[in-house]
């Protein structure tokens, strides 16, 4: 789906902003019939945002069900002339939307993107008063969806009657709400609907462009521009082509080269960013242009004071200047598709990403998780659509290196082979130009991973020291040299380590150094190092995790997950200065 970028033919209106809100843990806004009468008794809410900071009562940062969001829509009358949408960038986890009464769209996912289609409403829609726009987001999660969780039901003797409880594996909270922008976009009636870019360098040093535009209407007449700032430097015409740039300024990490791809579709108009940029993996090596890339950086949470996983425009500033500052030169959107706005900006600052998609929690403490009663055939539809909707949304980010199909997944149970053949197969369909991974946990090893001979580049989680032999980092260097070396000799594919990290308690010092401390994770991540400095098969390290984060309560968590390089309100631990030390020295 199209980021609705503005245009001389595309009118982009952001719907930001406070909208009447109010949580139904007991569906009576169903009853009451909300969506037409309007909420009763709303509190404000800001939009984007998740709500559970923002309410006043610790159950309700905790609810279980629907809440309600509703906004006045003003549409002018000019809209009759052409094709409009709303859009909505994520509603965590499952939509309905209501306007004037009339339920006209439900989505499931909280991650990608849906939208309205206004045109087949107009006869509904009032332009001489404000339209109702009501919106009904469940946080209620099923083993069919991505991620998965379920409500488990309670009551007496232990608990009051109608108790109810949502349990998931996954180790962040889960926030809930409108967490991205909503915008109303309108465009001419024939218009381009998707469109896919694919650039590669060429052997005599010209970059490729090739395009992929889906038209509205099957015989729009198409063009294409290559601009280069103002200028066109290469033009085509047609649903698909190619270009060639003889002298390219070529995207690489650190430096974020962009050029736009300008699509005419009749009188509609689409401005892309791309960059020309080529991404292979070739024996041991993950090439970007052609040259070696050694992963530096992060696995990351979209996590911000107050807004919750809401897309936060400061924090994603702040994020990337202390990315740069850390000398990182990468990330991963752990563990589910970013903001597209994070992407746009990687994009520009040269910032490196693996693309995750949210199938995280693919594993149950109590026994199998790849069986009928939990991953099962549904869910396995869901995560294909999930990698359609993912990569049509993302293919065209230069800085998009890898997808990574899955975080820590019950890889070692016999179904999920077959599972994991089947959704890696199809997102290699999805997109013939990227590598793709599955990130696997600590207890998936060179002995019973199922899964790691389908991927191109093995991605591990390892936290020898921390959950394993917990303090004893004299344990570390002999026990992930064996492992990695392992790993590299079932496989034979380079290694990526997408998380090692110690919970650290920022301003807590000790010397010797024990776990907690700020010290102690210095320690850990030198450890660490040492290790990959030897094998040569380690391709990159991401530290867990940038910044402190949210987490849902437990005896595990004082107050989140304290694995942060920097604190949750982006102060740097003594860790964040070890590895600035670490990685603007390597650059
Ligand atoms: C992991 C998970 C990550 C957790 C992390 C931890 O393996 O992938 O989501 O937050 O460990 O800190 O326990």
């Amino acid at each position: 789906m199209l980021y609705p970028r503005p245009s001389a033919s595309r009118r982009v209106t952001d719907l930001s902003g406070i909208w009447a809100f109010r949580l139904d843990p007991d569906e009576q806004g169903f009853k009451d019939t909300w969506f037409k009468t309007g909420i009763p008794k709303p509190d404000p809410m800001p939009v984007p945002a998740s709500y559970n900071d923002l309410l006043r009562d610790a159950g309700d940062r905790e609810h279980i069900g629907w809440a309600w969001y509703e906004k006045e829509l003003w549409l002018g009358s000019e809209l009759r002339a052409c094709h409009s949408e709303i859009r909505f960038d994520a509603v965590a986890h499952r939509a309905k939307v209501w306007i004037n009464g009339l339920l006209v769209a439900e989505h499931t996912g909280g991650f990608l993107p849906f939208s309205v289609n206004l045109t087949p409403l107009l006869e509904t829609l009032h332009h001489d008063q404000p339209n109702r726009l009501v919106v009904a987001v469940d946080n209620r999660l099923s083993w069919d969806q991505l991620p998965p969780g379920e409500v488990v039901e309670l009551g007496p003797p232990t608990h009051p009657e109608g108790y109810k409880r949502q349990d998931y594996h996954f180790d962040f909270f889960h926030f809930a709400g409108i967490q991205r922008p909503v915008r109303l976009v309108s465009m001419p009636v024939s218009h381009l609907r998707g469109l896919r870019v694919e650039t590669d360098l060429l052997g005599d040093g010209s970059a490729s462009v090739k395009w992929y535009a889906r038209p509205s209407e099957a015989n729009a007449s198409i063009t294409v521009d290559l601009i280069d700032g103002d200028q066109i430097i290469a033009s085509g015409s047609g649903a698909t082509g190619q270009l060639t740039v003889k002298h390219p300024r070529v995207w690489r990490p650190g430096d974020g080269q962009l050029y736009t791809l300008q699509v005419k579709c009749d009188s509609d108009i689409y401005r892309q960013p791309i960059g020309l940029r080529s991404v292979r993996v070739e024996g041991d090596r993950f090439l970007i242009n052609g040259e070696p890339f050694y992963f530096r950086g992060f696995g990351k949470h979209e996590d911000a004071l107050f807004a919750g996983r809401g897309l936060d425009l400061p924090t994603m500033v702040k994020d990337m200047h202390l990315l740069n500052w850390v000398g990182a030169n990468s990330f991963r959107t752990s563990h589910y598709p970013y903001a597209e706005e994070v992407l746009d900006l990687a994009d520009r600052e040269g910032i490196v990403v693996i693309s995750e998609s949210p199938a995280v929690g693919l594993w149950d403490h109590s026994g199998d998780c790849f069986i009928e009663q939990r991953v099962n055939q549904a869910t396995l539809k869901t995560h294909r659509e999930v990698m359609t909707e993912l990569i049509e949304r993302d293919a065209n980010h230069p800085c998009v290196v890898m997808w990574s199909v899955a975080n820590e997944p019950a890889t070692w149970e016999a179904a999920a082979r077959p599972y994991f053949q089947d959704v890696i197969e199809h997102t290699r369909c999805c997109d013939t130009t990227r590598p793709v991974t599955v990130v696997t946990c600590p207890h998936s090893t060179a002995d019973n991973c199922l899964v790691s001979d389908l991927i191109d580049v093995v991605c591990v989680n390892r936290y020898q020291g921390w959950y394993f032999d917990p303090g004893r980092l004299e344990v570390v260097e002999m026990q992930l040299t064996a492992d990695l070396k392992a790993m590299h000799a079932k496989f034979g594919k380079p290694i990526i380590i997408t998380e090692y990290g110690a919970d650290t308690i920022a301003g807590l010092h000790q010397e010797p150094p024990m776990m907690f401390s700020e010290e102690f994770q210095v320690a850990f991540l030198n450890a660490y190092h040492k290790v990959y400095d030897q094998l040569p098969f380690v391709i990159g390290e991401h530290v867990w995790n940038f910044a402190d984060f949210a987490t849902k309560q437990g005896i595990s968590r004082v107050d989140g997950n304290k694995k942060g390089v920097f604190t949750r309100d982006r102060r740097p631990k003594m860790a964040a200065h070890a590895l600035r030390s670490r990685w603007i020295e390597s650059e």
